[in-house]
């Protein structure tokens, strides 16, 4: 069994939000369309409190986009986003959110980023999220949102790695891509064996 996964859909992440994504919005009808044939579809939402330790903002002296070195590695430090109950956080309004069966929430620990569904920025605190698909018998994963060089890229090396047969729809993300990091990730999700797929 398959499931749709889209990831971080949110005001914030479209034009107009804190951390826009260019074209961000312009998945959006056809991630709706793609809902219609999906076995599961399963949304994810950035969810940090204010403060977050992955702002620029909590640390006197950098600003947004620096890399800074965490306790769990190096962290690239973002504007404020997607903060717990703001309007940046909701999905954005066009999303068919009604079709979603699971949304998780990532990021809500102060201390520690999340990009992926499946496991914090430290590799090993689990969002739950493996053992749900599990337990429905869901084996298959094809992943569309934004960012495709972060949350969509760590989501999908995560599931990979964890066993599930994973497929990237590009046209349907896009892509933050800094210092490289759209190509990064391409490289990094092809070694681990997961298809990335144009239409
Ligand atoms: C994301 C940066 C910070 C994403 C989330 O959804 O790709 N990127 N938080
Ligand atoms: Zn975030």
């Amino acid at each position: 069994m398959q499931a749709l996964i889209v990831i971080d859909i949110q005001n914030d992440f479209c034009p107009g939000g804190a951390l826009a994504v260019a074209d961000g919005d312009a998945i959006i009808d056809r991630v709706n369309s793609l809902m219609e044939h999906a076995d599961a579809v399963i949304l994810t939402q950035d969810w940090h409190p204010v403060g977050h330790s992955s702002f620029a903002s909590s640390h006197a002296g950098n600003a947004p986009f620096e890399v800074i070195d965490m306790p769990y590695g190096p962290q690239v430090l973002w504007p404020d986003h997607c903060v717990q109950g703001s309007n940046g956080a909701a999905f954005h309004p066009d999303l068919d959110v009604n079709k979603a069966e699971l949304i998780i929430r990532k990021g809500f620990r102060s201390g520690v980023d999340s990009y992926s569904a499946f496991f914090e920025n430290d590799h090993v605190t689990p969002t739950g999220l493996e053992g749900y698909l599990r337990s429905r018998g869901i084996d298959e994963l094809v992943m569309v949102g934004l960012a495709t060089d972060f949350c969509v890229n760590f989501s999908a090396v995560d599931a990979a790695k964890l066993g599930f047969k994973v497929s990237v729809r590009e046209d349907l993300c896009r892509a933050i891509d800094m210092d490289g990091s759209l190509s990064a990730a391409r490289s990094g999700m092809l070694a681990a064996g997961i298809a990335l797929v144009d239409g």
